[in-house]
């Protein structure tokens, strides 16, 4: 039996997880977990990185501790940031946080040099100021002058463990600069940056062999001896791996975690006018896949609700509280720019409420309905855009990730939606992630039996839809609550 470890660091959380497979089914073991978090330094935002590697060394050790002697690995983590190198192979800043506030103007200065439509033909990226591309816009020129190597951030922790670099296709076209047509940095965006290509190691597929942790790691840290394998290191990407098998139904995905990434796979990139209007994105999936989905603010409204008020509730918790509130008495229009990092998110929402003539929320349980019902609308909003935009009718819609645990906003959702809704794996970003190295290493053939592996390894929870008596009225006022905040900013 080999062993199997994935690191899946998320925006708010992080975790090392055994996989193994026997009998036909994978089982995960999780060695470690640890907290994760940007913070806020003279009004710039930035990841701890040091702590992050910090961390992975931890989990390391205790899977050593625990009898692993030896394993592959695979590391996933958010997309977008990025990591400046020297020459000499040392870290040339802190790693700016996505949500830092320095990209607010750079979609409409880079605007300037080249329109948005043609930035989207290239890249069918959906536009976000936070992509690499706006970053790396707004990027000390000095600091990037000097810069040898550029380098997402699981692409650095690998660096950081093995000592090779390279540019992990999945996370890379996050930057916004890679060119669907030549499947390679787009040279025309480069120069806008006024970088070249060789500041970039080089494209990876998912699936490479990258080598071994360096030798003075395992020994000082009694570490085990891994074989380390290139995942899908975009987060997000390794969830759609993880997806479980949707046996003959239509299924949209959505990955419930810090974001809600609702969407399909596809294996063409659908770039043209219509989703372009609509800002849906074309991310590269592992093995010639394409994630065509939109990125919806997510559970990031509730984890700023819990830290603001002590972090006093679990999400759990929030959730009771949230389900013996009154229902859909309070709608925010919560994919808005406004709450992607406002200096206080329970304040936010009870200024957006009073501006679109909603009740505004007191109570915290008050707080996380309007979060949940409003979620569960947009999600109702967004899948039916992209069955217009892909033509295909959707008929479940499949829930992976640390929301999965929501009881309530899963039942809201099949409800709003009127469609069954399943939720779980929670793990399934690790799970996609060992679904590569499985497949690395000739343990599953290939992603299509991963996925019949994952469905018959986990309890999927079924939603079916609950009759709503006055949902035409809600959507009609959801609606009305959107457009107001569209023609208002
Ligand atoms: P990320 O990978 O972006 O850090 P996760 O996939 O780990 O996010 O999901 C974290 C989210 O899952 C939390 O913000 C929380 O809203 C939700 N969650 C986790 N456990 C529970 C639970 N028991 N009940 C309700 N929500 C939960
Ligand atoms: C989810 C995620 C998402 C990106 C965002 C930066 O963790 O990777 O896919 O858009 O973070």
């Amino acid at each position: 039996m080999t062993h199997h470890i994935a690191v899946d660091i998320g925006a708010s959380s992080g975790r090392l997880v055994l996989g193994t497979l026997q009998d036909g089914k994978v089982r995960l073991k999780e060695i470690h977990r640890f907290a994760n978090g940007f913070q806020e330094r003279d009004g710039s935002c930035f990841w701890d990185i040091d702590y992050l590697f910090g961390e992975i060394i931890t989990g390391l050790a205790q899977a050593k501790a625990e009898g692993i002697g030896q394993c592959t690995l695979g590391i996933d983590t958010w997309a977008v940031d990025y990591v400046l190198l020297d020459q000499a192979g040392h870290r040339i800043q802190e790693v700016y946080a996505y949500r830092d506030r320095r990209t607010e103007q750079a979609m409409q200065r880079l605007a300037e040099f080249i329109p948005p439509e043609d930035v989207y033909s290239k890249t069918g990226i959906q536009q976000l100021k936070f992509n690499t591309l706006y970053q790396l816009f707004v990027h000390d020129r000095e600091e990037l002058s000097r810069t040898d190597s550029i380098l997402m951030v699981p692409d650095y922790l690998y660096y950081l463990l093995t000592g090779k670099k390279g540019n992990e296709t999945t996370n890379a076209s996050t930057m916004q600069l890679l060119n669907l047509d030549t499947r390679d940095f787009d040279i025309e965006l480069l120069e806008l940056l006024g970088l070249r290509k060789e500041q970039f190691p080089g494209l990876i597929e998912p699936g490479t062999e990258l080598g071994t942790l360096h030798p003075e790691l395992i020994e000082q840290y009694d570490l085990p001896e891994c074989r380390v394998i290139v995942a899908a290191t975009h987060d997000t990407a390794s969830a759609v791996l993880g997806v479980p098998a949707a046996k003959g139904r239509h299924a949209a995905y959505l990955s419930s975690g810090t974001w809600s990434l609702l969407g399909v796979e596809l294996t063409q990139p659908l770039n043209d006018a219509k989703a372009m209007a609509a800002n849906y994105t074309n991310e590269w999936g592992a093995y010639g896949t394409f994630r065509f989905l939109k990125n919806i603010m997510g559970l990031w409204l509730i984890q700023e609700v819990r830290r603001l008020d002590g972090n006093r509730y679990s999400f759990a918790e929030l959730a009771d509280l949230a389900a013996a509130a009154e229902p859909f008495r309070s709608l925010i229009p919560c994919n808005h720019d406004r709450f992607l990092n406002p200096e206080h998110m329970i304040e936010e929402i009870q200024k957006a409420c009073e501006q679109y003539g909603e009740f505004v929320p007191e109570s915290i349980g008050q707080v996380a309905r309007c979060i949940f019902d409003s979620l569960a609308l947009s999600y109702r909003s967004y899948l039916e855009e992209l069955e217009q935009l892909t033509g295909e009718s959707l008929d479940i819609l499949q829930i992976v990730g640390g929301g999965a645990n929501n009881k309530l906003l899963c039942q809201l959702t099949a409800n709003v939606l009127g469609r069954d809704v399943s939720a779980g794996p929670t793990e399934s970003t690790a799970l996609g992630n060992l679904a590569v190295q499985m497949i690395s290493s000739d343990v599953l053939p290939d992603i299509a039996e991963a996925r019949e592996v994952i469905s018959n390894s986990f309890d999927i929870k079924y939603y079916k839809p609950e009759p709503m008596q006055d949902l035409d009225r809600i959507v009609e006022r959801w609606s009305k609550v959107n457009k107001t905040a569209e023609a208002q900013h």
